[in-house]
């Protein structure tokens, strides 16, 4: 939470690795860093949100960065940024049921404004104007990952992450309008999940889904290249977007099992290029095994958790938990260099003869959405539009365990147990709240309204 609180105050802006000059507030990584403050300072959170979508453009793309004392924007042109917004305004309203927050008119950066719900759904109608030859979303001046604008970029580059980025955003609003009850919306978003489902094959190698398709329209990310064959953050956005099907979601997530978990996390692709070279596809202009090309890059690794969760393989989810978790790598200071209490934000890969070491501590997307991956799948308690779901997951060796979660002003006090020690099931069999049987793992907000403490029962 410490981490969370200091990477939202200071996003990438100025650190001990960033010097406050050439980089700003940074559009995406911001909207990703209230994610993991959402329950402990809403105000600012909201806030935050706001001052992003204010360098949103009317088209509906985003300028990139910000400069907070004069909140002068630069940048932008880049494929992904705006797509973020949804997910965290989303999130800010299941966390406070704070709904007036949608028709707040907010300013587009260039011209005009608009309501916060409207500069969402711009940034929706922008992607889908800006449609490849495969019919994948193109990477325009980038996406998530920074290092991937090397790659041969005249003509149609696409890229796979923002098409499954776009497919998680239409899945999100899709939830916001029906509990709103606005039919004709709905409609509207369901049309493009239906039309991102009808090009799941194209983005689809066999084994695991493609990271993009470059400018000379050949695949990246796939069994026919050399290097880089295969992208950890399609695999999990396949999932989390709800799009990939239960086969294609278990052999995705086999192959990162299999190629790309190592002691220290799992990394961001495989196998690492061994130098510069566009016509091997090696556009990553890294050594092997640092940073994009190769590092456990942490910020993907929560992404993976959750993927895992959603698939029920609880033990994949918490063995990658562990494999990053800073504390337990305080015995091995020499190998890591950095702090052994805060997220960093890679360490190097296998394929880098230091392997393990780590470098920009603090300052990374890890902290939010390891507190995402952690409160909301792991241990479960995730706050919806209408109730709070209580969902819990305990490791495997654990027989009970005991969390405290406030929602909405009540303090959740769930005590979790197995009925049967020797099992690891993850299974909910009973949920109670104050002596009383809950139907399903959703507890309504009517029901705590005027309640101060909820003390939960899970037997699993
Ligand atoms: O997504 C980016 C982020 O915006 C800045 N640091 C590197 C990440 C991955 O390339």
């Amino acid at each position: 939470q410490y981490q969370c609180k200091t990477t939202f105050d200071w996003s990438r802006f100025i650190s001990l690795y960033e010097r406050g000059i050439d980089r700003g507030i940074g559009y995406r990584d911001s909207m990703q860093d209230v994610l993991g403050v959402m329950h402990t300072v809403p105000e600012q959170a909201k806030n935050r949100i706001v001052e992003l979508l204010k360098v949103q453009l009317s088209a509906g793309d985003a300028k990139s960065v910000f400069y907070p004392a004069t909140k002068l924007a630069s940048g932008g042109g880049r494929s992904d940024d705006h797509l973020w917004a949804v997910f965290s305004v989303c999130t800010y309203i299941k966390e406070t049921g704070d709904f007036d927050f949608l028709d707040g008119q907010v300013p587009y950066y260039d011209c005009g404004e608009a309501t916060v719900l409207q500069h969402l759904e711009q940034g929706i109608k922008f992607t889908m104007s800006k449609l490849g030859k495969h019919g994948i979303p193109l990477m325009l001046g980038g996406d998530w990952n920074d290092s991937i604008s090397h790659i041969k970029r005249t003509g149609d580059v696409e890229s796979v992450f923002v098409f499954f980025q776009l497919a998680h955003a239409v899945k999100e609003l899709m939830e916001l309008y029906k509990y709103l009850g606005a039919d004709e919306k709905y409609s509207w978003a369901e049309g493009i999940y239906a039309y991102c489902k009808s090009k799941l094959d194209v983005v689809w190698d066999g084994e695991w889904f493609l990271r993009a398709f470059d400018g000379y329209g050949d695949k990246i990310g796939s069994k026919e290249n050399e290097y880089a064959k295969l992208f950890l953050n399609t695999q999990s956005w396949a999932i989390l977007s709800g799009l990939a099907s239960g086969e294609q979601s278990v052999k995705a997530m086999n192959s990162v099992k299999k190629y790309m978990v190592s002691d220290f996390g799992i990394e961001l692709l495989y196998p690492a290029a061994p130098g510069f070279d566009i016509e091997k596809k090696c556009f990553i202009a890294y050594s092997a095994g640092v940073r994009e090309n190769g590092a456990i890059f942490c910020h993907s690794n929560p992404w993976a958790i959750i993927a895992e969760c959603l698939l029920g393989r609880v033990e994949n989810a918490f063995d990658y938990y562990f494999r990053l978790l800073p504390s337990r790598r305080n015995d091995k200071a020499e190998i890591c260099k950095v702090e052994p209490y805060v997220y960093c934000q890679n360490i190097l890969g296998r394929a880098n003869s230091r392997h393990g070491e780590g470098a920009n501590s603090w300052l990374t997307g890890t902290a939010a959405w390891m507190f995402i991956a952690l409160s909301q799948y792991l241990f479960g308690i995730r706050p919806d539009y209408d109730g709070v779901y209580v969902e819990p997951h305990m490791a495997e060796s654990w027989d009970n365990m005991y969390i405290e979660r406030v929602v909405r002003g009540v303090r959740l006090k769930v005590k979790v147990r197995r009925t049967n020690a020797s099992e690891s099931n993850n299974d909910i069999k009973c949920l109670r709240m104050n002596g009383r049987q809950i139907g399903g793992t959703k507890i309504p907000y009517s029901m705590l309204d005027g309640v101060h403490e909820a003390y939960i029962e899970v037997i699993l």
